[in-house]
């Protein structure tokens, strides 16, 4: 995997990119604090608390010192059939500082929405940045590509998206591709997929990529592979879905917040309803984390805690997912693979509390403890005279024969206690 790789920062062969500066140079020279770099380092920490070796094991002090020697990487990001959700998440910092900086410890080379030249100027600046660093870039893809009728439907100074992909995709050190529309398809492509929507990867099969599917991902997953990139020459263990296992490792429903009303049983309903209103499981609503994989519970958008999608209340639509996001129904639920059956099979956390039916226990004392005189004692105890109260669980507790106890149905909604037998000490 790691063997076509071209960039290596060390080698002599790259001193093209010594003119680019290392992260600390760019830094200084524009002004930023070191306290906005430790913010940012502590973000990737988070992002990427393991299975990334710029931050493996590492305080913030040494991801700095760490990175602030990098020579920042040459990227070139392409937009084809997308919303540029991706490229907003990534400069949607909740610190001005942050958004700022991001775009500095990168050296980003074209990006159509963020820079000022258009037309030829953007098209010079282009085909200059492949030239000048052409082997050696990140090639950033955001949205899907058309392949439809010679891939007419989106075009780039006159040429096919995919033939620029083919292009600007083929001379890069290595592709990634950001958000579920450049890793699979993702909206454009949903059913009936009128342009003929495909990733990167069907397009560029030779080509070192690496899918970071999301709708929109987290930026910080991002940052942490081109900067482990730029720093080794190394890409992240990735799973089967060219995915980088350090974000992606883990499916939501492990960590979610909401997972004790799972597995309690508590379910919204309906959107506004009581539980909704109550933070409990959105598993009924159709929420998709037990098969997505993703960080998201734990590694929260702009910095700002519960901003994520069942942080706000909303389902989950699995949205990292190939097979799911915009192929699955909304509300349609996900089976349970992992951890535990579905809700339905687990024991109630407040057991109904009946008694034994007297039939039952005269059957048992007659059985074992007739000869001692137990079965007398067993039948005393669980009296069937309506009117004795003096013994505990029996029949004039009001608690039919049969164990009482919540409906199926309430355990579900977790609505209504568990009956107390009304002599119950
Ligand atoms: Fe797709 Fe990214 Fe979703 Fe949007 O650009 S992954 S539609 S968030 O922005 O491409
Ligand atoms: Fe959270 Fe969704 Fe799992 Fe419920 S089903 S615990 S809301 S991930
Ligand atoms: Fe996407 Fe689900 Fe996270 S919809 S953003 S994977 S919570």
């Amino acid at each position: 995997m790691l063997n076509d790789l071209t960039w290596n920062p060390l080698a002599t062969s790259v001193r093209v990119l010594e003119g680019l500066g290392s992260i600390d140079d760019r830094l200084a020279r524009v002004g930023i604090s070191r306290r906005a770099f430790l913010q940012f380092c502590s973000s990737l920490m988070i992002a990427a608390p393991f299975g990334l070796a710029i931050t493996d094991k590492k305080t913030p002090e040494d991801v700095a010192a760490g990175l602030g020697r990098v020579i920042r990487p040459p990227v070139i990001w392409l937009a084809f059939q997308d919303c540029t959700g991706c490229t907003e998440t990534l400069l949607r910092t909740s610190h001005p500082d942050l958004g700022d900086l991001i775009l500095n410890v990168i050296s980003l080379e074209y990006h159509e929405t963020l820079m000022a030249g258009s037309g030829l100027q953007a098209q010079q600046a282009l085909s200059e940045a492949v030239e000048k660093y052409s082997g050696k870039y990140i090639c950033v893809i955001e949205g899907s590509i058309p392949t439809r009728d010679k891939g007419i439907y989106m075009k780039l100074a006159g040429r096919p998206a995919m033939d620029v992909l083919a292009d600007v995709g083929g001379r890069a050190a290595a592709v990634i591709a950001i958000g579920s529309c450049a890793s699979w398809g993702g909206i454009p492509s949903a059913d009936p997929d009128p342009t003929g929507a495909v990733g990167v990867a069907d397009l560029l099969p030779n080509k070192t990529i690496i899918n970071l599917p999301g709708c929109p991902p987290n930026p910080y997953t991002l940052l942490g592979v081109v900067l482990q990139y730029a720093d080794s020459g190394t890409l992240p263990e990735m799973d089967a879905e060219k995915r980088p296992k350090f974000a992606y490792d883990r499916d939501i429903h492990e960590h979610c917040p909401r997972r004790a009303h799972f597995d309690a049983g508590h379910f919204v309903k309906q959107y506004g309803d009581e539980g909704h209103r109550e933070g409990w499981c959105l598993y009924e609503m159709g929420c998709k984390g037990p098969d997505t994989h993703a960080g998201c519970s734990t590694r929260h958008f702009n910095e700002i805690p519960d901003v994520w999608p069942i942080g706000i209340g909303a389902p989950c639509i699995g949205c990292t997912e190939k097979s799911i996001a915009f192929r699955m129904p909304m509300f349609k639920v996900v089976q349970i693979h992992t951890l535990a059956a579905p809700p339905s099979t687990y024991a109630p956390i407040n057991a109904p509390q009946g008694i034994i039916s007297p039939l039952a226990t005269g059957a048992v004392g007659l059985a074992v403890g007739a000869l001692a005189g137990a079965g007398y004692a067993a039948s005393r105890k669980f009296s069937t005279v309506k009117d004795d109260e003096s013994t505990p669980g029996s029949a004039a507790t009001g608690v039919e024969e049969q164990p009482g106890g919540e409906s199926q149905s309430d355990q579900k909604s977790g609505k209504g206690p568990a009956p107390t037998p009304k002599n119950q000490p």
